[in-house]
């Protein structure tokens, strides 16, 4: 019977866009290197026939849009390579890769030409692998997308393995037609990108979600530790590892838990007011702090109620720079924020009154990143400072620098910036 062993999402390289510089590796980078390195290990001790990559392994896209330039992923393809190396070694048939939305084809190219014919970068086409016939669907996603074109639909075979969005957790996904004929047209059907581990979904038994192999820089709620503020921070909510891999030998599947080297922690801060916000986050990571010998290892994604910025939130977290704070969200509430005002202009504009006047005039897709852009322009700091013509400009400019680093093309920033614009005239007259 063929074991295979199914892998995903581990986000390799992604730490390396951080450090622009020489051949200095970030505390993050050696720390998914250090998780690769322990899974890669405890995959070994299941001595699996072939191991599956099925998307995201190494993850080469920036937020902009432009992918990790070579030199900076250089210092990290030794130790990747050493692992990979390791992998094929240990498996009959050696390992398959496919192509995650954050890969890059050139990347999975080059390992395939380094690490010789056991390393099989395969696109859209079906692979006999030991007992199997195995289809990898290379993946169709796009922000906003969630078909996939007619003639990419495969046709039949034992076991297809793909990189979709799926519709959980009420966030758009595949359309459910087309994953019941998927899972009418295979016996098993494993799905990488959405970082967690499931089964059953959508009533289609055959459908497995695959979990992350280790954490990455996306939460995507794979927290193993939770704190709540207001609480009792003596007693966080507690979950198990998330991360891992899955086994399929025969028609049994089997999910392994991986443990991270560093401790995944969501903090949950729900405040009234800002002050309330800066009151929980201290008190948090005071109790964090505390409680850790290695903070370090602390790895923290905040999410909060009761401010508009996250830079309020990063002026805090910032006091503690032995945890690391990777990503904050806030949560928006529609009630204008009465604190935070353009000064400036004769009617004094509330921000929250700006910003909806802004965001309503866009379409949909424009939208996320017109709200990126606030987050980043309208700090309290910013705005403290007296609205003139040069204050204006100056505003212009940063925006259609933010604009270029989120990959806004320039007619749509123009059409921005000449709806912005109308607001600013109207309220200085
Ligand atoms: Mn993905």
């Amino acid at each position: 019977m063929t074991r295979i062993l199914m892998i995903s999402d581990a986000h390799l390289l992604i730490h390396a866009k951080r450090f622009k510089d020489g051949c200095f590796i970030p505390f993050e980078g050696r720390v998914s290197i250090e998780n690769f390195r322990k899974v890669v290990d405890q995959i070994l001790t299941e001595k699996p026939d072939v191991i599956i990559i099925a998307g995201d392994m190494f993850d080469q896209l920036e937020k902009s849009g432009d992918f990790v330039t070579d030199a900076e992923a250089a210092k990290y393809w030794p130790n990747i390579q050493d692992e990979l190396r390791k992998l094929i070694n240990g498996t009959k048939y050696g390992v398959y890769a496919l192509k995650g939305n954050h890969d890059s084809s050139s990347i999975l190219i080059e390992l395939e030409n380094s690490l010789g014919s056991n390393f099989h970068f395969v696109r859209n086409k079906e692979e006999k692998v030991g007992d199997f016939r195995i289809y990898f669907m290379e993946s169709n996603y796009r922000r906003g997308y969630y078909e996939i074109p007619e003639e990419k639909i495969p046709s039949k075979g034992d076991i297809l393995i793909m990189h979709e969005t799926l519709p959980v957790l009420g966030i758009p996904g595949l359309k459910n037609e087309i994953i019941r004929e998927l899972s009418k047209r295979f016996n098993f059907i494993f799905n990488g990108h959405m970082h967690s581990y499931d089964c059953g979904l959508f009533g289609s038994t055959n459908l497995y979600s695959l979990p992350a192999l280790i954490p990455s820089h996306k939460l995507k709620c794979n927290y193993m530790i939770e704190y709540h503020w207001p609480g009792d921070l003596d007693v966080p909510k507690k979950k198990d590892s998330p991360f891992g891999y899955v086994i399929l030998e025969g028609n049994k599947t089997r999910f392994k838990k991986y443990t991270p080297v560093q401790k995944i922690i969501h903090v949950n801060i729900n405040g009234n007011n800002p002050n309330d916000v800066i009151e929980g986050i201290n008190e948090v990571y005071s109790k964090l702090l505390e409680n850790e010998i290695r903070p370090e290892l602390l790895w923290v994604w905040v999410s909060a109620k009761g401010v508009t910025f996250k830079d309020t939130i990063r002026k805090e977290t910032n006091k503690y720079q032995k945890i690391r704070t990777l990503d904050i969200f806030v949560e928006r509430t529609d009630e204008p924020k009465k604190s935070i005002e353009l000064k400036g202009i004769d009617k004094i504009m509330d921000i929250n009154e700006l910003e909806n006047k802004v965001l309503n005039s866009l379409q949909i897709n424009e939208k996320e990143l017109a709200q990126d852009l606030f987050d980043e322009i309208f700090t309290n700091e910013n705005l403290s400072k007296k609205v003139d013509v040069l204050r204006i400009a100056l505003f212009e400019k940063s925006l259609q620098l933010s604009a270029q680093r989120s990959g806004i093309i320039e007619e749509h920033m123009n059409e921005f910036l000449s709806k912005i614009k109308q607001y600013w005239v109207l309220n200085k007259k």
